[in-house]
């Protein structure tokens, strides 16, 4: 096949004028100093744009629209979501690509209600940007010159129509800025606003778009399936060939050192072959600490046609097994029961055009350095892009996968059921390879959701019904036959198939989302009242750093609850719940920034308490999500990474929750201390846990030193004490643990070393001291070295680099007298994509380079001078 790329440079037309209708009536106002920049309105003249792409960025870009992410501009962009917009382009075709040849357009992701002209003819329509739109061409593509038009209808104004048309109303969750009725559109769901993102309803182009040109046919998919039979594999592959002609043709596979060449009859139209290669020699692929991921090359050929996949080799199965807690939920993979640890991904941009392959790759590098293995693609986003998923099987990242519905009820109707049939069977053989997909699931939270609506309790047999057409009937359906190796599970949270039961307070089976903390205001130790046997959802809340926050916020809004601060809050009842629990468990700060760091302290401390308890629980408890690892925009919210690239401090401590080897302690039923030990590895680890309760003044009140042995796999209980044995009364103490394993042995394991602490009441009520940290700060090879003593026991202390990016190699950790830490900090450029930070001038020359000194010396005095370091304070002042 021969191919015209049509990504690059194109032009952006605001569709009204062109189309005859009339401009918006809240089309932009000049804004003041949080709003807009004085821009003069709607563009007049075509202005460029990239493609891939979005309108949105096409137009910041030209500086049509501020930056939507700073102050309240978001509200002043509000109506690019409610203009039609145009994107053309000329392309010149030899004469060769078309003559006596077969000449299509594909175009992926089209964002989402288009229609595709070519030379002023009609050529082609688009409802789902999650279903690829391919259009034979013919005789209406000339050698020469040509004009391709894409016109964007007004997403916004199409579910209101369509709205319009509905025999009942189909309610879905309404946000703080939102667009109405998104869940009638086969689009981003959080496009239209959510509760930790804007709503900027963008449109264009996102992925692959090009004209073919092909003399017999061309190569639609390439499936696999693969089966272990004893040490050796059977691979079935599967091609989608779509031929114009009959014809006998050339078909030849090869993978992992076997091979076959034969000839093959193929008809007009879709032609499905189907061969079985036997592999005797092949690793299999694990999830990330568990084995290496090998992988083998895939090459297809069906007469001059030519594909290439990366596959890999594995067993995955759900087990679903009967206990006298109910029904367990693992994940097997290659006869290993799995504890699945890990979070939500969310889309990585609210504006496409920022949604870069260094983006995606540096987030999924910083979920597998934070030990995870186990990463929840999330319904009311995106299937994600090819380079995800495969740096998921390169890291070992299992994917669980949603379908795109979230929070809403769904259309049920022929012509929305039509699409997302289409969508589906896409979606299915586009990603059926990758050995990282571990479970396909039908939707977040829609069966939850009939129960939120006053017209859904109303008639709830209609709706239930509405929601078995499309989720069973259609999307199970289609996964079961298209993909029947893998395992299906009807949505998320859920009892299993075939159970309707609303499963978001039972722990008993299925999957859950926890929500008690957090959305319903219970304190952590709530997280001991459940032992989920897989928790998908979970979280808790924080502000960025301040950072972030200056990209976003003018410094007369750096108060929690000034307005620029609550727009980057859509979690509507979210400030309040923050400060609330601050005050549950601490004495509250009194600067903006101590406040910030507080909000991520306690953050951490959510998460924390829910994954050691749930893992202590194994094998009760099998899987651990928590709610989410990344942010689309700057504001705060549940997630662990900043949307900057900067770690908050939880996700440190999710690298040592999550370690393969961890000791735990808690108090979960208020009368006794429990230490346990846990160990995902398929070896036991001997070493010695080193336990003593010390006060404040960093004295030992109790020390206890033993050997102890870590069961493979599993959870075993180390120590236990009743807090009324302790020494001390319970406020003038914390418990210190430390557990240190040496390497070697079998697998050459790598030695561990485990600190930890708990303390036993909240913290608002021990007398913390004013602990002095002494702190030095040097270059070692290309790395910051960061010495770090204190003279009474220091707690939560973090490190922040300001605008200086990188990562440190730990973070809120326990400082205590006698022993100093040393932390090394890796700098790392922001990934290309970002948006401009706003800065000012003094600011951007510091994270500038000074010139004419040794880089290294360079970067140091850049951290030295943004280097701030947090911890716990009894007294602010
Ligand atoms: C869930 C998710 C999201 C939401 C989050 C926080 O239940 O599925 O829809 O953003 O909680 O409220």
């Amino acid at each position: 096949m021969e191919r015209i790329d049509l990504a690059g440079s194109w032009t952006l037309t605001q569709g009204a004028a062109r189309c005859g209708g009339e401009p918006p009536d809240d089309a932009p106002r000049a804004g003041g100093s949080l709003g807009g920049t004085g821009s003069p309105g709607a563009p007049g003249g075509p202005l460029p744009m990239r493609i891939p792409g979005d309108t949105y960025t096409a137009l910041i870009d030209s500086g049509a629209i501020p930056d939507p992410y700073y102050g309240t501009r978001e509200l002043d962009t509000l109506w690019v979501g409610r203009s039609d917009w145009l994107i053309s382009r000329s392309l010149t075709v030899e004469p060769a690509f078309c003559d006596g040849r077969h000449v299509f357009l594909y175009a992926d992701s089209l964002d989402t209600c288009a229609e595709v002209r070519l030379n002023g003819t009609a050529i082609a329509e688009s409802r789902n940007m999650f279903a690829p739109l391919r259009a034979e061409l013919g005789e209406r593509l000339r050698p020469g010159e040509n004009r391709i038009e894409i016109l964007f209808r007004s997403a916004e104004a199409q579910a209101r129509t369509l709205r319009e048309r509905l025999p009942y109303p189909l309610p879905h969750t309404v946000y703080p800025v939102q667009s109405p009725h998104r869940n009638l559109l086969r689009k981003v769901q959080c496009h239209g606003g959510w509760d930790w993102g804007p709503c900027l309803m963008v449109s264009g182009v996102y992925g692959p778009i090009y004209l073919g040109s092909c003399s017999l046919g061309r190569i639609e998919y390439v499936t696999t399936e693969s089966r272990r039979i004893g040490r050796a594999w059977q691979l079935a592959v599967e091609v989608e060939y779509f031929a114009y002609e009959q014809a006998r043709v050339p078909l030849q596979i090869a993978a992992g050192g076997a091979s076959l060449d034969r000839r093959v009859e193929v008809r007009p139209g879709a032609n499905r072959l189907a061969e079985v290669l036997e592999l005797p020699d092949v690793e299999p692929w694990w999830p990330a600490g568990y084995g290496g991921q090998p992988l083998y090359t895939l090459s297809v050929a069906v007469g001059d046609e030519r594909r290439e996949l990366e596959i890999g080799f594995r067993t995955l199965d759900l087990i679903l097994e009967d206990d006298a807690a109910g029904r367990g939920m693992s994940f097997v993979v290659n006869g290993r029961r799995v504890f699945c640890k890990g979070a939500n991904w969310i889309p990585t941009d609210a504006l496409p055009a920022r949604q870069t392959v260094e983006r995606c790759e540096r987030l999924l590098a910083d979920a597998a350095a934070a030990n995870m293995n186990m990463l929840r693609v999330w319904g009311g986003g995106q299937y994600e892009s090819e380079g995800f998923y495969r740096l998921c099987d390169r890291k070992g990242i299992l994917v669980w996968q949603d379908f795109m519905f979230s929070c809403s009820t769904y259309p049920a109707e022929p012509w929305f059921l039509d699409t997302v049939a289409g969508e589906v069977s896409h979606q299915v053989k586009r990603l059926k390879h990758h050995p990282s997909l571990a479970i396909w699931c039908g939707n977040n939270e829609n069966l939850g959701a009939l129960g939120w609506f006053p017209e859904t309790r109303d008639n709830l047999e209609r709706y239930r019904r509405d929601y078995e057409r499309l989720n069973d009937e259609v999307v199970g359906a289609l996964v079961r036959e298209l993909d029947p190796g893998r395992p299906w599970w009807p949505g998320s949270p859920s009892a299993g198939p075939g159970d309707y039961t609303d499963n978001w307070h039972d722990d008993s089976k299925g999957d859950m989302h926890y929500w008690s903390v957090w959305h319903e205001g219970r304190s952590f130790e709530a997280y001991y009242e459940v032992v989920p046997r897989f928790c998908s959802e979970f979280g808790f809340q924080s502000f960025p750093s301040l950072d972030t926050v200056r990209r976003y916020a003018p410094e007369d809004q750096w108060n929690v609850t000034s307005p620029v601060m609550e727009h980057h809050q859509r979690s509507p009842r979210g400030n309040t719940v923050i400060v609330e629990t601050m005050s549950r468990y601490f004495r509250l700060p009194e600067s903006f920034e101590d406040f910030l760091y507080l909000s991520q302290v306690q953050q951490a401390l959510a998460i924390k308490t829910a994954v050691e308890y749930w893992r202590s629980s194994r094998p009760r408890c099998m899987g651990a999500l928590y709610w989410q690892l990344n942010d689309l925009w700057p504001g705060a919210s549940w997630s662990s990474i900043e949307h900057s690239g900067k770690w908050k401090p939880v996700h440190y401590a999710a690298r040592r929750f999550f370690a393969p080897v961890h000791v735990a302690a808690h108090c979960a039923d208020g009368q006794t201390l429990r230490v346990v030990g846990l160990n995902d590895t398929a070896q036991a680890r001997p070493g010695r846990l080193h336990l003593r309760l010390l006060d404040f003044a960093g004295h030992a009140r109790l020390e206890e030193e033993m050997a102890v042995e870590l069961a493979a796999e599993a959870a075993t209980p180390l120590w236990a004490r009743a807090v009324r044995d302790l020494p001390v009364r319970p406020e003038e103490a914390f418990l210190a643990v430390r557990f240190l394993s040496e390497g070697g042995g079998k697998g050459a394991a790598a030695a561990v070393a485990v600190h930890n602490e708990l303390f036993l009441v909240p913290y608002k009520r021990c007398a913390l001291p004013r602990a002095e940290i002494a702190s030095r700060i040097s270059m070692e090879a290309d790395e910051a070295l960061i010495e770090l003593a204190s003279d009474l026991p220091a707690f939560f202390v973090t490190l922040d680099s300001g605008a200086v990016p990188g990562v440190f190699t730990d973070n809120l950790f326990a400082l205590l007298p006698g022993e100093p830490r040393s932390i090394r900090f890796a700098f790392r450029a922001e990934p290309a994509g970002g948006p401009a930070p706003e800065r000012s001038a003094a600011e951007a020359a510091a994270s500038g380079g000074a010139g004419g000194r040794s880089a290294g010396a360079d970067l140091l005095e850049r951290l030295a001078a943004s280097l701030k370091l947090f911890h716990l304070r009894g007294t602010y002042r």
